[in-house]
């Protein structure tokens, strides 16, 4: 790796040059850099908090050309010997110097999309591209490689191959060796030191400044190589079975008693018209699910003796009912729409769901109805539709407000809760919808990932599928089939 032994100036650790590039020119982008203030020297406060002597603003090449081509020409050559099909920058700052790259050298550049954090389903890279090629990630600056990651991820995702990586800087804190144990190679056009040096010869920063930024360094390192990895630390996925003693909540221990003995995670959602079709799919796909999810005011009629005949298909097949009545209102209203009205929801139903919106008075409020009953409650952490405004900050909410209440609170409605900082406690339960075979989604917003990537890397425990099933053409043989992949996908996830 060329660039992270250069030190201070010295000229062994170059490549040979190809022609274009030679060590002068590194010298002198060093000087530009400085020149256009992409390198300050004071006292900056970092995004970590941490106070740091230099700071590094590559986004102001984008404004001087003859930089950002330069920029293009010496990461180009860093990685002279690298074989690679494609190139994929990491947003933002790199996106420009990539796509100079790929002009200058008239190679296919992908594009990964910041936002999309579940690339299961949504389009996280663009670019035309095919499975097993290899791809560059080309990035500006690496301190501890987290960002690279991040991009490393959804191309691997993809079935690319990602196996190097080319940086302008290297801030040496531990990147390297962040992505060495990842399996990566990090080429970097410049270290910090070598950087340090250059403007030290030109006396464009003084003796303690550089010996502050070389004290910064050895003191904020980012990687510990003898600590474990985090996959290592990742709590181990439990058994239904034990869960079920961990459970708090007597309608979350049930299901989790029921998916172990039955030896099914799935829930089929019965959104159909009429009631004689919900019958239909409870008798077909009943000896298969955990539950059936139901969304009452679609069907074209209710009363108790109709709630009767789907609580006697729920003893004989050996599933709950689980009414996706998504509650927003607050605590009086819902005690009201939970016990009351002409569906007596808590009468017939295991488990219902909520939106935290209003607050925690919403849990209240449903409990005072359901807590007697024996009924468990999920609050709605995330949802499948595109745009869906429950993410991040909200999301780490529902699942404090969650651990907070387990006596009422059994769940979750999720998408992807391995990757919630809040540590949610094993006897809590994940649902997810938007599960189809396939990934993909319909034409109103619904996105769907498979039963793998949901209760594998997703980390959650029940896939919920509607269509998939009820339009079938053997819902009976449908259900078998998704329960065979999320059973299959639960036992993965163990052994894991
Ligand atoms: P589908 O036919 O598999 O798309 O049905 C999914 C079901 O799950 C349907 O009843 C939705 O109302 C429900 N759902 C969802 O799709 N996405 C969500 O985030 C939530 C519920 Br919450």
């Amino acid at each position: 790796m060329p660039g992270i032994d250069r030190d201070v100036g010295t000229a062994a650790a170059l490549k040979p040059s190809e022609g274009s590039v030679s060590e002068k020119d590194f010298e002198e982008l060093v000087l530009r850099l400085h020149e256009i203030q992409a390198v300050k020297f004071g006292s900056f406060k970092l995004k970590s908090g941490l106070m740091s002597p230099i700071y590094i603003d590559l986004r102001v090449i984008v404004s001087y050309p003859d930089v950002l081509r330069r920029v293009a020409e010496v990461m180009w050559h860093q990685v002279s010997g690298v074989e690679f099909e494609l190139m994929c920058g990491v947003p933002y700052t790199a996106l420009p110097i990539a796509t100079c790259m790929s002009l200058l050298h008239s190679t296919p550049m992908l594009m990964r999309r910041k936002e999309v954090k579940d690339y299961g389903t949504k389009k996280a890279i663009e670019g035309a591209f095919q499975k097993g090629q290899s791809c560059l990630i080309v990035e500006d600056l690496v301190t501890s490689g987290a960002s690279v990651m991040e991009t490393v991820e959804p191309l691997e995702h993809e079935g690319l191959k990602v196996a190097d990586v080319v940086v302008l800087i290297d801030r040496e804190q531990g990147g390297a060796a962040r992505m060495a144990s990842n399996g990566l190679r990090l080429h970097s056009a410049f270290t910090l030191s070598f950087i340090i040096g250059v403007l030290r010869r030109h006396d464009l920063v003084s003796e303690q400044v550089a010996a502050d930024v070389k004290a910064f360094i050895a003191g904020n390192q980012t990687f510990d190589a003898s600590a474990p990895k985090p996959a290592a630390t990742r709590p181990k996925r439990i058994p239904f079975e034990e869960r079920a003693q961990l459970a708090q909540n007597a309608c979350g221990k049930r299901l989790f008693e029921l998916m172990a003995r039955k030896r099914s995670n799935l829930a089929v959602a019965a959104d159909v018209g009429t009631v004689q079709e919900v019958l239909r799919i409870a008798e077909a796909a009943g000896p298969h699910i955990a539950v059936l999810k139901t969304h009452v005011d679609i069907f074209d009629e209710w009363n108790s003796g109709i709630a009767a005949q789907l609580r006697k298909l729920a003893e004989e097949h050996d599933f709950m009912i689980f009414e996706d009545r998504k509650f927003a209102d607050i605590g009086n209203t819902v005690v009201s729409q939970y016990g009351g009205g002409i569906y007596r929801i808590a009468d017939w139903s295991d488990m219902t769901n909520a939106h935290l919106v209003p607050g925690t008075g919403i849990i209240d409020g449903l409990k005072t109805v359901g807590g007697p009953k024996g009924c468990g409650l999920l609050l709605l952490a995330e949802m499948s539709s595109k745009g869906a405004l429950a993410t991040g900050a909200y999301t780490e909410k529902v699942a404090e407000a969650a651990v907070a209440n387990q006596d009422f609170v059994m769940g979750f409605i999720c998408q992807t809760p391995a990757k919630w900082s809040t540590q949610c406690p094993p006897g809590l339960i994940h649902m997810t919808p938007g599960v189809q075979l396939a990934s993909g989604g319909d034409a109103l917003g619904q996105q769907y990932n498979t039963p793998e990537h949901v209760i594998g890397s997703g980390g959650s425990d029940v896939i919920i599928v509607g269509r998939g099933i009820i339009k079938a053409q053997d819902p009976g043989a449908a259900a078998a089939e998704y329960k065979e992949a999320g059973w299959a996908a639960y036992q993965l996830a163990l052994q894991s």
